[in-house]
């Protein structure tokens, strides 16, 4: 048996720095290197470790306590074989935070007992995942910047990560809010027992998806976290399902609506008289059911197992609208007997609808084929995705102007960029350009359709 008399080593320059966690008690039994205590400075927070293995006794310190290089912390009673520490060469601790180096500073002296010296723990990388702060260490020292949003120490971190625990959902039960073990195990026992919801899983986890890794943005800069609404976090896994379970492939094209936008503005009037404002939009959804009844597979849906396609004999047209909380898509139905007007006065109304938070799930549901107009704000083209169990969806890009060559002289015609995504395993490139062809060509004169 001997007594390990255990003073904090050489912390830089800093003092009386408050102790913020406790990680052991009067008679715990600890391994050398098992950090022992938390130490929080105005730029970092540091676990301190135990310089030998042994039984804590004597501790001589408490929460909040501050202490500085030498203060006494505890003895710790080694077994008599227990090797003792080496004496310290190395580096001071460093509580530099946000990537300092740790430069400088004495070796720590502070020999204890007769039989064994403290040793000089080392400064050492900074926890926190893509960090890349290096500094030459040889064993662990966790240091994290102080000012993260959720107040952990980094073995608390650590002991949430391993649980597979978000801070975020762990209320902090320690000085200034801080999250302790105890909170950690609260929370998982709340959510063992249904009090809280279970945590879940990253957008990205999924069957040999890697993770993408979680980093703590604040040791590089100021940072702010902002819940995103309910309608992103569920539109989010909706998505995120889609671009994992189709294989897409997108098809560009533009179509030349010369004619659709001369026949629009000599509706104006008309329009104006019934009360609704005439956009492309209607026309396009009326020429996408068109191109629909000639290529039912674009009207379809997969059935579960995959092996089947389920051709849908109705034209219901989900279109994506944008709102100050995110992406809704509410469904126009039975597109197919609609007039324009109809069209027209029932979009204003969902759209508004939508923008008022005020959609019935059944204003969502039943859509057989999508469309996504970013026309009236801008862009050439972009790739939208596709809405499962649905099979294609249409996007649309701005039209303007543009010199066209007419096999004689280039002429000013109106061209909208267009494009749309496709299940590939539903169909096929030939059949993905036959579509957007067609839709072209209805679009170019609306006549088509008569055909
Ligand atoms: N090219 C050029 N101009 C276009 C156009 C196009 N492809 N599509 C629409 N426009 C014009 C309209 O004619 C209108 O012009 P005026 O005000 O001069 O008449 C203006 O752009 C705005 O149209 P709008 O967006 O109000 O109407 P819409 O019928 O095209 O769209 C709706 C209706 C509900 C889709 C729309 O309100 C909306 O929310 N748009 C945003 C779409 C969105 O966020 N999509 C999400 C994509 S994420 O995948």
């Amino acid at each position: 048996m001997g007594m390990h008399k255990f003073l904090l080593p050489d912390i830089g320059n800093y003092e009386n720095i408050p102790v913020i966690e406790l990680l052991v008690s009067e008679g715990d039994t600890v391994e050398k290197d098992q950090s022992v205590l938390t130490l929080e400075s105005d730029k970092a927070t540091m676990e301190i470790p135990a310089p030998v293995s042994g039984v804590i006794r004597n501790l001589q310190i408490k929460l909040e306590d501050k202490v500085s290089k030498g203060s006494y912390i505890c003895d710790i009673e080694t077994s008599m074989d227990a090797p003792a520490p080496a004496p310290s060469t190395s580096s001071p601790l460093s509580l530099e935070g946000r990537g300092a180096g740790g430069e400088g500073g004495k070796p720590s002296s502070e020999a204890s007992t007769p039989t064994a010296a403290s040793p000089s723990p080392q400064p050492s990388p900074v926890k926190g995942e893509g960090a890349g702060l290096t500094q030459a260490a040889e064993k662990p020292i966790n240091a994290q910047p102080s000012g993260a949003k959720f107040h952990a120490s980094p073995s608390v971190r650590a002991y949430a990560r391993h649980l597979g625990v978000e801070l975020a959902h762990v209320t902090g039960t320690g000085p200034k809010g801080r999250i302790q073990k105890q909170d950690v195990e609260a929370y998982i026992k709340a959510v063992m027992q249904g009090e809280k919801p279970a945590p879940k899983a990253p957008v990205t986890a999924g069957a040999g998806i890697p993770q993408v890794p979680a980093i703590d943005f604040s040791q590089f800069g100021p940072t702010e976290e902002k819940e995103l609404s309910r309608i992103k976090k569920l539109s989010g896994k909706h998505l995120t399902a889609c671009w994992l379970n189709i294989p897409h492939v997108t098809q560009f094209d533009e179509a030349d609506i010369t004619e659709l936008e001369a026949f629009r503005t000599s509706l104006k009037a008309r329009a104006d008289k019934a009360g609704v404002k005439l956009t492309p939009l209607p026309f396009v959804m009326m020429a996408v059911v068109q191109a629909l009844k000639e290529f039912p597979q674009f009207n379809a849906s997969l059935n579960p197992g995959g092996e089947k396609l389920i051709l849908k004999r109705y034209y219901n047209i989900g279109v994506a609208v944008d709102t100050p909380n995110g992406l809704v898509v509410p469904v126009v139905k039975d597109v197919d007997k609609k007039g324009l007007f109809e069209l027209a006065r029932e979009l204003a109304e969902l759209g508004q609808k939508a923008r008022d938070g005020k959609l019935a799930p059944s204003d969502m549901q039943g859509g057989t084929f999508s469309i996504s107009s970013l026309g009236g704000i801008g862009g050439t083209q972009f790739t939208p995705i596709v809405n499962a169990p649905e099979v294609a969806i249409l996007g649309l890009s701005k039209a303007k102007m543009a010199p066209v060559w007419n096999g004689a002289s280039f002429e000013p015609r109106l061209m909208m960029p267009f494009s749309v995504s496709y299940d590939h395993r539903v169909i096929d490139g030939a059949e993905g350009v036959r579509f957007t062809t067609r839709l072209a060509a209805l679009l170019r004169d609306l006549r088509e359709m008569l055909i």
